[in-house]
C-alpha cells in the first residue's frame, strides 16, 4: 500500500510563505469541493469510512492531525502538520482522522461534489467490497 504524500512548493521571500495550488497540475484531478474542518474537540475520531469514486487531498493548513489509511489488507498512520503537505487519498480507501490538535484546521480538496450514495459507511460491506474486487482505485496518479 502505497502513501501519497505531495510536498507543495513554497513561494517564500521576506513577508513569508504562499502555496498556490491549481487542479490538474499540483492536484491530479480536477477541483470540484473544498471544505474544512476546525474546532475539532479533544480526542474526536471522525471519517470512517471510504468512497466509492471521491478522490481528495487532504492538507493541515494549521496545527496538527492524523490520518489512519486502510486499504482491506494494510493500515497505514500518516502525520499531518506542515501546510505545505498534501495527503492523497483514493477513493478505495477506508480513512479515520485523530489526534486533531486544538488549533487544527483541515482543509480537503475533493473530485466531486457532496454525494452521500458515494461513501461505504459500514466497514464490514468494505470489507465485502474490497474482497470481492468492486473497489478499485481509480487513482489519477496511475
Ligand atoms: C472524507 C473525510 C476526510 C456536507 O454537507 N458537505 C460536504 O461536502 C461534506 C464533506 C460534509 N457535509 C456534511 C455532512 C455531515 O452532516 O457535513 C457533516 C459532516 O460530514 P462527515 O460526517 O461526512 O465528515 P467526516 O469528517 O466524517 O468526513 C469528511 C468527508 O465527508 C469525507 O468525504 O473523506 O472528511
Amino acid at each position: 500500500m502505497q502513501v501519497i504524500k505531495y510536498a507543495f512548493q513554497q513561494h517564500g521571500d521576506s513577508r513569508g510563505q504562499l502555496v498556490a495550488l491549481e487542479e490538474m497540475k499540483d492536484i491530479p484531478f480536477t477541483i470540484k469541493r473544498v471544505y474544512y474542518m476546525y474546532d475539532t474537540g479533544e480526542g474526536v475520531r471522525r471519517g470512517y469510512h471510504a468512497h466509492k469514486s471521491l478522490e481528495q487531498i487532504l492538507i493541515c493548513i494549521h496545527g496538527s492531525c492524523k490520518i489512519m489509511l486502510d486499504s482491506g489488507f494494510e493500515k497505514k498512520v500518516v502525520s499531518l502538520e506542515k501546510p505545505y503537505e498534501g495527503l492523497y487519498i483514493s477513493n478505495n480507501m477506508w480513512r479515520e482522522m485523530y489526534d486533531f490538535s486544538s488549533d487544527a484546521v483541515l482543509l480537503v480538496l475533493a473530485s466531486e461534489l457532496y454525494d452521500e450514495s458515494d461513501y461505504i459507511r459500514d466497514y464490514e460491506e468494505f470489507l465485502k467490497m474490497v474482497e470481492r474486487g468492486e473497489l478499485d482505485t481509480n487513482e489519477s496518479n496511475e
